[in-house]
């Protein structure tokens, strides 16, 4: 198979270009229940270890079935598969750009959740206009063992998230393995009580904060590895929340940065202001790191990855 490798904000996705699964024709929705159902070897063999890592989000580029994009992407991590991913669409973005594929300007990204406009612009950075965002819950309470009742939102942003404002401990790298541990808890606790779908534990630095329309998150991917960038479809499901509490007018930037400090911008426009749907739009910079041939050899152990 042969891939690109990008990181975007610090989070690294893998662009396989060539030699992976053939899922036919037809809606991405439909292609990636195929590639779940009887290909799922590919994505294990792609993103973990030995030739990946937990953090490494796979893409797999393929023909769009919506006529009006140029490319279809299905996205993937160490325990499954994403509906969209913006840092990895940035990624791709960039990737497809190094590989000659594309130029400055618009395209349009065939995925499985809907169509999201990506512009590659002179400066190298992509902006993207993700799917459409919503909250579905404000101030849900949950008890998390040791961790005592809780309070957050449910949104989506092309992935579910419950959003938790984080204030016991600075959102730094030096407490990662606390993040990682409030965040693990707190996600088996929206999930048995009430909200199964949601697979992203998002914590923030609290609102009193936000005056200057800057905030920091951490956020926790179904795998139990933690984003390293500010994450696109988390910062897609903040706005979404901003928007319904009047923190942040259409229109107004707002700068999402990461637990490493990588920064993405974004803003939003209403799509539908009476059932709080948004548009949401991510900017953010990657960068390729390799044109690699990935080798599967039948008679290593190992082929096909180490699954959990
Ligand atoms: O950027 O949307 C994102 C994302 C989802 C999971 C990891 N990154």
């Amino acid at each position: 198979m042969r891939v690109l490798d990008s990181h975007t904000g610090g989070e690294p996705t893998r662009l396989v270009m060539k030699g992976g699964p053939d899922l036919g024709d037809g809606p991405l929705d439909q292609r990636l229940q195929r590639f779940k159902g009887s290909f799922d070897a590919f994505r294990s063999a792609i993103v973990n270890e030995p030739r990946g890592s937990d953090t490494v989000v796979g893409a797999l580029l393929c023909k769009p079935h919506r006529e009006d994009c140029d490319f279809g992407v299905l996205y993937f991590n160490n325990v499954g598969y994403l509906g969209m991913c913006g840092h990895g669409t940035i990624g791709v973005v960039v990737s497809l750009a190094h590989a000659g594929m594309l130029k400055p300007g618009e395209i349009k990204i065939d995925t499985p959740v809907g169509a999201v406009h990506a512009r590659l612009l002179a400066d190298g950075s992509v902006t993207i206009a993700n799917v459409p965002s919503f909250r579905k819950a404000r101030a849900v309470s949950v008890d998390v063992p040791g961790l005592g009742r809780v309070t957050g939102d449910v949104a989506w942003g092309g992935n579910w998230f419950y959003l938790m404002e984080w204030a016991s401990a600075p959102i730094e790298l030096r407490h990662v393995e606390q993040l990682t541990d409030v965040s693990w808890r707190v996600r088996q606790a929206v999930n048995a009580q009430g909200f199964p779908e949601v697979d992203h534990v998002e914590l923030m630095t609290p609102s009193h904060s936000h005056s200057e329309k800057r905030g920091r998150n951490f956020v926790l991917c179904p795998g139990r590895a933690y984003d390293r960038s500010p994450c696109g479809t988390g910062t897609s499901a903040k706005l979404a929340c901003l928007a319904a509490d009047g923190h942040l007018q259409e229109g107004e930037e707002w700068t999402q940065e990461s637990v490493l400090g990588s920064v993405f911008t974004a803003s939003y426009r209403w799509l539908d202001r009476a059932a709080g749907t948004i548009a949401p739009e991510i900017t953010g910079t990657a960068f390729v790191t390799a044109e690699a041939k990935l080798l599967l050899d039948p008679a290593d152990p190992f082929c096909w990855g180490i699954r959990s």
